[in-house]
């Protein structure tokens, strides 16, 4: 084929394309855009800022250490993450179906406008695309659905700052057609359409649907109604189990009578057994288990405190912990308590779940358990732990 019936043809499939005039619906409007724009930009700045807070509570060794009080603080902030996202998908669908015909618009023709033009369609297809990414990943996660192979945590960090950023350049090239949408004269409505008033109610409604019957499951009094969180469902002690014992090859090891726990310090260690453990003094605390897919429950523990098995081998204090369990590989079999954390009278090595022996789905023979941490870092099956001096 010639250049110019390739450029021909091309030519007239643009012509038979059609323009955002064919798509004559009286409920698109820039207001409606406008609104429902709004608050998306409101859900995905509040999922930034909470994502970026439950990356930095998961840093092994945070630059500065994070907070151990109060206790519920990331419980909260994970817990409005989840939502934030999960309300932002009815939102993205709306604001995409209601500038969707803006897809065909013709690119003007003096070369500046064009390139300009160009450059804006490009940013969109980033913003768009990044933001559903998000949005997709965040929700199979929330549905502790691992479909792909990438590390789910860094990948959903780096495409959050591009979604971000990508969503300022559009606030900022938008600006004018913001102001006048929210601030400009009320367009009357044509009548027979569906109303604005309406379009947006449903969206509102949408988003609250999503948010309760999926995310809200941390949340005790709306909890039977979160029929699709998947671990909404209660464990022993109420307290829903996340991967099982059975799931995480663990099964035989923390059942072993035999079983016994390291706490090294150098070249120093010690070797307890459960009993051992059952036999130094105990602390009880109630602290919730915030997993990062957005459910939370808590429960009364009962066990060791870091600091007295610290104290076995005299640990300097202010020093972090290592802790490892008897699960091999996955991302949860391990975690750190910096200083700060191990120091913490409420940091323990649990036995115990609300006065019953622990299950071993919940982490038999022992677990830890810790005030403000992501679940991911609350780990089942402990069997070393080693003093960082
Ligand atoms: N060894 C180990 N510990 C683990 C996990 C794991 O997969 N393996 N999952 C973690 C995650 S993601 C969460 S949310 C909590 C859940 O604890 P639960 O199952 O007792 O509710 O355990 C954490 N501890
Ligand atoms: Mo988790």
């Amino acid at each position: 084929m010639s250049g110019t019936r390739v450029t021909d043809s091309l030519t007239s499939l643009l012509d038979r394309a059609p323009t955002p005039e064919d798509f004559t619906s009286p409920a698109r409007s820039p207001q409606l855009t406008a609104r429902v724009g709004t608050w998306l930009g409101v859900c995905f700045l509040v999922a930034f800022l909470t994502g970026v807070w439950s990356h930095l509570a998961q840093l092994p060794n945070p630059l500065v250490p994070l907070p151990t009080r109060p206790i519920w603080l990331y419980r909260v902030t994970q817990g409005v993450h989840v939502a934030a996202g999960t309300a932002a998908v009815p939102l993205l669908l709306v604001k995409l179906w209601s500038v969707f015909p803006q897809l065909f618009r013709r690119p003007p023709t003096p070369t500046r406008a064009r390139l300009l033009d160009a450059v804006e369609r490009l940013s969109i297809l980033v913003l768009v695309s990044s933001a559903s990414f998000q949005l997709v990943t965040g929700l199979a996660n929330s549905a502790q659905w691992y479909p792909w192979s990438f590390s789910f945590r860094s990948t959903h960090f780096a495409l959050g700052w591009v979604a971000m950023g990508s969503l300022l350049v559009h606030v900022a090239v938008k600006l004018p057609v913001i102001r006048s949408a929210w601030l400009g004269p009320e367009v009357a409505p044509v009548p027979g359409a569906v109303s604005r008033r309406t379009i947006l109610r449903a969206t509102w409604a949408a988003a609250g649907v999503a948010v309760v019957t999926s995310a809200a499951s941390g949340v005790p009094s709306v909890r039977r109604l979160s029929v699709l969180a998947p671990r909404s469902g209660t464990g022993p002690g109420n307290v829903p189990i996340n991967k099982t014992a059975a799931a995480a090859g663990v099964t035989t090891a923390a059942a072993d009578p035999g079983f016994t726990l390291t706490v090294s310090l150098g070249g120093a260690h010690r070797q307890l057994t459960r009993a051992d453990l059952e036999s130094m003094p105990q602390t009880t605390a109630t602290l919730p288990i915030a997993c990062v897919e957005g459910w939370s429950a808590t429960g009364t523990w009962t066990g060791v405190r870091i600091t007295d098995l610290m104290a076995l081998l005299d640990a300097p204090t202010g020093s972090a912990v290592l802790v490892e369990s008897l699960q091999r590989g996955g991302a949860s079999s391990r975690s750190r308590l910096p200083a700060n954390v191990a120091a913490d009278p409420q940091a323990i090595l649990a036995l115990t779940l609300d006065g019953e022996r622990l299950s071993l789905d919940h982490g038999y023979p022992c677990r830890i358990i810790a005030p403000n941490r992501p679940g991911a870092l609350q780990t089942k099956w402990v069997n070393r732990i080693e003093v960082q001096a």
